[in-house]
């Protein structure tokens, strides 16, 4: 049992004795210049979990999608969006300043879709005026939209439609095996329709490090220039690129347990008359609250030893991951329940 029990995010899980191991006697080289034969592995094993030609291993989620967008793109052009997704809230607008393109949010849905023709109407008829709309970006699972999955039949569809006028889609699959467990559905076949697709080691799959872009072999290829503009060309890397591998065999197939426990914790919640938790999908619990401050409340909580984050107006998130048991989940109900006793507003 832990005694501080941290659902702030997936990221903050810890690297078990199993990696620290896998970790320790990784094969490495330089990568740089192509050498490290663990990086190379985890690329090509990468590239396969998700059906794509070729992968490339780069430090965090954010330098993924900035090397995504980067690649698709020239400056001065336009990229569509969801509102609510990471690239347009979370990324420090590095796509506008480093890679120099404009955005067109357009409203999520709240399953963390698009409507297909709110996309038909923001992509512009090729005037001198107007930017270019060369790409099109899409998140699944959706952090702000609760962690929710997209289905097949929805990905596909968004991607018919910029397929059909020319763009190119990319999918930031920081969470997609969470998306794969939640539907049965393969990683691969979610991404089928995208052109390239990121997905985080560092978050579900609980690497300390480590992202993948994955694409076509020619994309990749120019990514890596990309890559090694923006400072993340890594060197013995195989010891991070040795985490992933283990990952791959040991903490995907695991994925169902921390929706289990995202449900529990909802559920629990739910039954305390001062939260309005979604009903979890996956691994990420966000609730209103409906008496009482945010602030107050995330208070209350780190006073009993649970840590959640504010997370828009209003709005906590607690997200489950592999070092918090089902017990743990109890626990934190149980000081939650405390907590409330405690403010009792
Ligand atoms: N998300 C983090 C925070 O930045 C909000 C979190 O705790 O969830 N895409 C998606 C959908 C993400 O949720 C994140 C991280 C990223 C990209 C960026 O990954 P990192 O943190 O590795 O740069």
């Amino acid at each position: 049992m832990n005694s501080i029990i941290d659902l702030r995010s997936d990221t903050v899980s810890k690297p078990g004795e199993g990696m620290r191991r896998a970790m320790a006697s990784a094969e490495v080289g330089d990568d740089v210049f192509g050498d490290d034969p663990t990086v190379n592995l985890l690329e090509e094993r990468a590239a396969a979990l998700v059906g794509k030609e070729a992968a490339m291993f780069v430090p965090s989620g954010t330098m993924a999608n900035l090397i995504a967008v980067m690649t698709h793109t020239r400056a001065g052009d336009e990229i569509l969006l969801g509102d609510q997704c990471h690239i347009f809230n979370y990324e420090v607008a590095g796509a506008a300043r480093l890679a120099g393109v404009q955005s067109h949010a357009l409203k999520n849905t709240e399953d963390g879709a698009l409507d297909l023709a709110d996309v038909e109407a923001a992509i512009r008829e090729p005037n001198i005026h107007a930017p270019r709309n060369p790409l099109l970006c899409l998140e699944n699972t959706h952090n702000r939209c609760g962690g929710a999955a997209l289905e097949v039949s929805t990905m596909d569809g968004l991607a018919e439609l910029a397929h059909r006028h020319g763009m190119q889609v990319h999918l930031d699959g920081a969470r997609l095996f969470n998306a794969a467990a939640a539907l049965e559905v393969p990683a691969a076949r979610l991404a089928r329709e995208c052109d390239t697709v990121s997905f985080c080691l560092s978050k579900g799959l609980g690497c300390p490090v480590g992202s993948l872009v994955c694409g076509p072999a020619d994309f990749i290829r120019e990514a890596r220039r990309n890559r090694k503009m923006l400072g993340g060309g890594m060197r013995q890397v195989g010891i991070l690129a040795a985490a992933g591998l283990y990952a791959f065999e040991h903490n995907i197939a695991r994925l169902a347990d921390d929706h289990a426990n995202a449900r529990l914790l909802a559920a629990g919640l739910a039954e305390l008359g001062v939260f309005e938790p979604n009903v979890p999908q996956t691994n990420i619990v966000v609730a209103n609250v409906r008496r009482g401050s945010l602030e107050q409340w995330i208070g209350a909580f780190r006073e009993q030893g649970v840590l959640a984050v504010p997370f828009g107006r209003g709005r906590m998130r607690m997200v489950t991951h592999l070092n918090i048991t089902r017990e743990d989940i109890e626990e934190a109900l149980r000081r939650v329940r405390r907590a409330v006793e405690a403010v009792a507003v």
